[in-house]
């Protein structure tokens, strides 16, 4: 993999930068993708389990699978891709992570500007009163699911038709159009209306990069395909820069 001059050149001139990530980002904390080989959904399919009649047909199910991914990202910390990113802050006048992952690690890394599409798996909220269950001390088992009013506990996080966050999405979508460059980082890019995110990006001039380990729906759109590790290439670049 070589990343060209003349992204770095790109680089230097702009100033608007949006970084739109998925799983991929995560995977060298240990956290697992969803599609692909080694993804979580290998065995399980995503439409079964992330949506509301799957969890109100089998919370306990549900509940479990997602304290088991907390407890696993409580276990992991970022890495050299999520805090290359966060050192980007410092080169450009600004900087947007609108992130499709839920796991908090860009936050734990530092970057400030962060836009969430899909939510956070450190929220949790009953669906029939709305009380809030927030941070890493919660956790499902303790409370059998439940909250005092008797209402099940769900996760923060939007499920297979699920409107996403409005104010977000939209500000997500106003961030790719004024960008000057949009990384596309570690997603398959499938799941919409959060692909479009790149796709505005594009069409209102921005420059796209892609860094993945293989290629993607995407990948004939981008103006450069940077194929490897996140955690390796996107250090790479900012040593490029000379930060
Ligand atoms: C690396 C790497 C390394 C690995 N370095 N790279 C047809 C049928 C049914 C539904 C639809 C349909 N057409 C459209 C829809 C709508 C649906 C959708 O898009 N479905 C498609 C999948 C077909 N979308 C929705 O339902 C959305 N809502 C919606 O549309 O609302 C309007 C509406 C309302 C009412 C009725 C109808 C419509 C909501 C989508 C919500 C998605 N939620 C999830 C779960 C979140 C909670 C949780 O985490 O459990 O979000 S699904 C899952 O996919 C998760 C992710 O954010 C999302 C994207 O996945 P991502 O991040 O791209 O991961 P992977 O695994 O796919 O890819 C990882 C990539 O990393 C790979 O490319 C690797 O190569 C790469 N990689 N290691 C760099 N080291
Ligand atoms: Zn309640």
């Amino acid at each position: 993999m070589e990343v060209a001059e003349s992204l770095i050149q790109q680089l230097k001139n702009a100033s608007r930068i949006v970084f739109f990530t998925g799983a991929g980002i995560s995977a060298e904390s240990g956290i697992s993708t969803f599609r692909g080989k080694d993804g979580l959904w290998q065995k399980l399919k995503p439409e079964e389990l992330a949506n509301f009649d799957a969890f109100l047909n089998n919370p306990k199910i549900v509940q479990e699978w997602y304290q088991h991914r907390r407890d696993i990202i409580h276990s992991t910390n970022p890495n050299p891709g999520h805090f290359a990113i966060a050192e980007f802050e410092k080169i450009f006048d600004e900087v947007t992570v609108v992130t499709q992952n839920v796991d908090n690690l860009h936050k734990r890394a530092g970057s400030s500007n962060i836009l969430e599409l899909h939510g956070n798996i450190e929220r949790n909220y009953c669906i029939e009163c709305g009380n809030e269950f927030i941070g890493a001390e919660f956790d499902y088992k303790t409370v059998n699911g439940k909250c005092k009013c008797g209402g099940l506990i769900r996760p923060d996080v939007v499920w297979f038709g699920e409107m996403l966050p409005y104010e977000i999405f939209s500000e997500a979508e106003k961030k790719a159009a004024e960008s000057d460059i949009c990384f596309v980082v570690g997603t398959s890019a499938v799941v919409y209306p959060a692909a479009n995110i790149p796709l505005r990006a594009l069409h209102n001039g921005s420059v796209l990069v892609e860094v993945n380990i293989e290629s993607t729906d995407i990948s004939s759109l981008v103006h450069h395909s940077l194929l490897g590790r996140s955690g390796e290439i996107l250090p790479i670049i900012l040593e490029m820069l000379g930060s």
